[in-house]
Formats: structure tokens, sequence, C-alpha cells
């Protein structure tokens, strides 16, 4: 039976958990033979949307250049994981009916433990001043109502957080 093409889309606080369980769903499919791409983000704003910030504008003009990729990829029978914050619920809801075969995903960790782990220093940077429109910080997130998987990351393993995704995918015949 041939590969179907769905978008995977990971959505979430900065620290969330959002590319370590976007890592792992990527090698089980990859091992499993599955053509997949990544797109993350952090990677996409040093190329594709480079030069972009972080005001509303900026950032919905970041989700809709990603989500234009993705699309191109979906329909060409690739597994396509994207992994962005991705804040703002309208324009998730625009790139999800561009693209069709789409799988919501919401990473939810609270506020307090993403700035706990502060992996990167940012949330500290942020409370300080020194980066603006940090969400979470002084700039919102606004949560998805019905995402199709829901991984509470200071709750379950990153194997639960997976598992969770992968029987999505196949509960939905993409897998
Ligand atoms: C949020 C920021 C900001 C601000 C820099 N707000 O966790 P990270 O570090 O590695 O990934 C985050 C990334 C956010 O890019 P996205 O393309 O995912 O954002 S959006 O979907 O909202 O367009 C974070 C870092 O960039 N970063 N400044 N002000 N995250």
């Amino acid at each position: 039976q041939q590969q179907r093409g769905v978008t995977i889309w990971l959505t979430g606080l900065s620290g969330s958990g959002k590319t370590t369980i976007c890592e792992n769903v990527e090698k089980y499919l990859r091992i499993e033979g599955y053509k997949v791409e990544v797109i993350d983000g952090d990677v996409a704003r040093q190329n594709l949307t480079k030069g972009l910030g972080f005001s509303k504008n900026d950032r919905d003009e970041n989700i809709r250049r990603i989500g234009f990729v993705a699309h191109l990829l979906t329909r060409n029978d690739v597994i396509v994981l994207v992994s962005v914050i991705s804040p703002y619920r309208a324009i998730r809801e625009e790139v999800r009916h561009l693209i069709g075969d789409f799988i919501e995903v919401y990473v939810n960790a609270p506020l307090l433990v993403c700035e706990q782990r502060d992996v990167k220093g940012l949330y500290q940077k942020a409370r300080d001043g020194e980066i603006k429109n940090f969400t979470g910080i002084d700039a919102p997130y606004e949560s998805p109502l019905f995402p199709e998987v829901e991984c509470i990351t200071d709750q379950e393993s990153v194997t639960e957080s997976v598992t969770k995704v992968l029987n999505k995918l196949e509960e939905l015949d993409y897998f």
C-alpha cells in the first residue's frame, strides 16, 4: 500500500518538548521506511523565513510560509513534521484547511515548567526584558481547542508522547 501524505503539526510553548517528540517520531517513521521531512521553526527562521521577527504579523507570515511548504510536501505523499510555536489559533486553522491531511499535536507543558527547563536561557532573557514579545511572557499563546493529540510533557514520558502520535497516525490510516 502506498504511503499517504500528512502534516503532523506540533504547537506549544518554547521548551514544551516539540523538537524532542518530533525527532523521535521521525526516527521511528524512517526505520519503518516512510518518507519524512521535518520543518522546525528555529531552523526555518535561518532560511525560508529569515528576517521575520516575533510580532503577530511576522509570526503569521512565518506560519503561512512553513504551512505552504508543508502543503506541497504533503500532497506528494510525504509525512511532514512541523515544529513551531504557532501561538495564534486562526493561522493554525488556515494552514489546517490548506493542507487538509493535518494532525494537530498540542505539546502542552505549564509555562512554569518550560521556564524552569529554560534550555536556551531565553525565558530568563525575556524576564529581564532583553527579549521582547516572548511567548508566554509578554506575548500570547492560544492553546488548541480540539487538537487531534495532546501530549502533556511534564506528566508523560517521551515514549508515551511519541506513542500517542503514532497511534493517531495509525487510527487515521496514514501508517
Ligand atoms: C518565542 C522565540 C522568541 C520570541 C526567539 N518568542 O524554543 P526555541 O527558541 O528554540 O524556539 C523558539 C523559536 C520560535 O520560533 P517559531 O518559528 O516556532 O515561532 S512562531 O511559531 O511563533 O513563529 C525560541 C526562539 O525562536 N525565540 N525569540 N520572542 N520564541
